[in-house]
């Protein structure tokens, strides 16, 4: 009773035990964690109270012999097995619990329906992929399918740093890398930490459910990264904000129009200067490769 009490509150504010709530990864984390700390707790009471029992009833008296006991055979065999089933019955429900891990659901019907279904994940494909790029000491997020740096289809498309959007009811499937040392991905209430580390891709999933876009500007879910990166690893924070769908066409609409309207900036103002270098310099000592304006600024990190 005074357990319960004492764990109420606790597992409330989800202190004790994962973060949940964010997305049904998170969810079957948590739920599998209250399962095994339920056997815990049974085996543990079971075990103590044979340990006391014994101490108690077996303790030393003046003047007794303690009975001369060999190897119980029976008992032996019974927690032997016992353990054993409790480990195959315990593995089982691990697999049942996080099978989604590996294999997440499509987005659901309230979320955004997209029309390509070439992704390896989920089974068809019904998903929003975003790249997940660490680096000293940001996050860089890439609203694109193909993550490989080096694909054209890369150059170009949307991308935000620390705050992640996305569409509520829609799975994402994440692409997770590093430019630099080895970062940590983790928004605690979205599921579980995957290493972000360069030269290598992991994958995530989740799936902000529909209720969390209800309010204009949607919900932040709050991280950080978990692997000691450097100096300025503590400030290395992420944000997850999800949207309505329509609330993510429209962010997305206007990111995209605000870079390609900063290219063509970009573009005139490189044009601009190469133009007065032209002007300034004799011919023949212009060497465009030593000059850093020259360098294709439209191209953005992988
Ligand atoms: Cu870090």
């Amino acid at each position: 009773m005074t357990g319960a009490l004492l764990l109420a509150p606790v597992a409330g504010a989800d202190l004790l035990s994962p973060e949940s709530g964010g997305s049904p990864n998170a969810d079957d984390i948590d739920t599998l964690y209250w399962i095994i700390f339920g056997v815990a707790v049974v085996v543990f009471v079971g075990v103590e109270g044979v340990l006391l029992y014994s101490v108690f009833k077996f303790k030393a008296r003046k003047g007794a012999v303690p009975a001369q006991i060999r190897g119980n055979t029976r008992l032996e065999i019974g927690w032997t097995v016992g353990a054993a089933v409790i480990l195959v019955i315990l593995a089982t429900v691990t697999f049942i619990k996080l099978d989604a891990i590996r294999n997440p659901p499509n987005s659901s019907a309230s979320g955004l329906q997209l029309a390509d279904t070439s992704r390896r994940l989920p089974p068809s494909g019904k998903s929003l992929n975003i790249c997940v790029n660490g680096q000293q000491y940001i996050w860089r997020f890439t609203y694109q399918e193909n993550c490989d740096p080096k694909s054209a289809k890369n150059l170009g498309a949307p991308f935000s740093y620390e705050e992640m959007v996305v569409p509520v009811g829609t799975t994402v499937t994440l692409d997770i890398n590093a430019q630099d040392v080895a970062h940590s991905w983790w928004i605690p209430k979205l599921g579980g930490k995957f290493d972000a580390i360069p030269g290598y891709t992991n994958h995530t999933w989740f799936q902000v459910p529909t209720k969390f876009g209800d309010k204009p500007g949607g919900t932040v879910f709050f991280g950080q990264c978990a692997e000691l990166c450097g100096r300025n690893h503590a400030n290395m924070t992420a944000r997850v904000r999800a949207v309505s769908v329509p609330e993510y066409q429209k962010w997305l609409a206007l990111r995209k129009a605000n870079i390609k309207a900063a290219e063509v900036q970009g573009a005139a103002q490189r044009k601009k200067l190469n133009d007065s270098n032209a002007n300034s310099q004799p011919a023949d000592s212009a060497d465009p490769g030593q000059n850093p304006a020259q360098e294709d600024l439209s191209t953005p990190q992988p």
